[in-house]
């Protein structure tokens, strides 16, 4: 009967080490913003999904966070939202980056790859970085010794080379089914959740080293009034002394998230906002299980 359909869908999880663009590729490939972006690696916490529509075919990307060891229990939360995106995806999509060989996190990747037994299409990422592109020959030949990918595609997500080669060797794989989600749908996230991930992909954009990564945001209030949204979060840190990192001198640091955030979320809503921030201390929350289920990373009992 499926093969009536005029409709293709696909699931994708999208894979690989922190840091090395899974998020920027996704944003890439729907056209739009949905997953945060830093420079800092573990960036993305929880899996983000993105939703490209085009005529008879929806992708349905799953970003989720990068590879590592983890070190506390929002780690293994992590990494268990990582091995959950294998479930229910049709193929997934390694992301490496350029000029980098295959090291022991791809390696235990591989290892699932083949687990799962789902056709893997690998993205060389941020090939802009590179100076001299013939290296990238001989880098494709080597990422094939170690997998047998359906395909490999060189991309940047900063300059968007590659980017219609990689979405037309995903659209082949694609399978008649029906749509999942609605045509004009980008994400399944609830403007609260993208609201709390802006304000951390600011924190992980203007604060220090490992800072940031001690840190949650907890939305208090979303709620329009007249011409504007009133939006309060509480930024949680692990430590007073970074409660005083994150307010900075005469409150210069809070000012300054709050103005880039503002900003963002304005853009996202279409609207004007009006963005309160509060610093709170949760003293080692990230091994909390009761602070961790408060804070949205909590794994689903089946
Ligand atoms: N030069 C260059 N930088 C890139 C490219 N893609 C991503 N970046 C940068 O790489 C950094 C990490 O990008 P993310 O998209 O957050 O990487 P990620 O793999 O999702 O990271 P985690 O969520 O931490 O696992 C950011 O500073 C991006 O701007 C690219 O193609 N070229
Ligand atoms: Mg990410």
């Amino acid at each position: 009967m499926e093969d009536n359909l005029k409709t293709k869908s696909l699931f994708v999880a999208i894979l690989g080490k922190a840091n090395v663009g899974k998020s920027s590729i996704m944003n890439m490939l729907i056209n739009s913003k949905v997953s945060i972006v830093s420079p800092k690696p573990q960036t993305t916490r929880n899996k983000v999904i993105g939703i490209f529509t085009d005529n008879d075919v929806q992708i349905v990307f799953i970003d989720t966070p990068g590879v590592h060891k983890p070190r506390t229990k929002l780690g293994n939360f992590m990494i268990s939202e990582v091995n959950s995106a294998f479930f229910g995806a049709q193929v997934c999509m390694h992301v490496v980056e350029a000029g980098k060989s295959c090291d022991d996190f791809d390696l235990e990747l591989i290892k699932k790859f083949k687990k799962a037994n789902l056709p893997v299409i690998l993205a060389i990422n941020k090939i802009d970085t590179l100076k001299d592109k013939s290296v990238l020959m001989p880098e494709i030949n080597a990422w094939k010794e170690k997998y047998d990918y359906k395909a490999i595609v060189p991309v940047s997500a900063k300059t968007c080379d590659g980017k219609e080669d990689l979405i037309s060797e995903i659209i082949n794989l694609a399978e008649p089914s029906v749509f999942y989600y609605g045509e004009d749908e980008i994400t399944d996230k609830t403007q609260r959740a993208i609201a709390a991930e802006i304000i951390r992909e600011k924190l992980l954009c203007n604060l220090d080293k490992e800072l940031p990564h001690g840190t949650a945001v907890l939305i208090e209030k979303f709620k329009e009034r007249e011409n504007i949204i009133d939006i309060y979060a509480t930024i949680y840190c692990e430590k007073s002394s970074h409660k005083a990192m994150i307010i900075g001198k005469n409150g210069s640091m809070i000012k300054n998230i709050g103005m880039h955030a503002r900003k963002d979320l304005e853009e996202m809503l279409d609207f004007k906002v009006n963005l309160q921030l509060w610093v709170k201390v949760k003293e080692n929350w990230r091994n909390k299980e009761s602070d961790l289920h408060t804070l949205g990373y909590e794994e689903l009992k089946k």
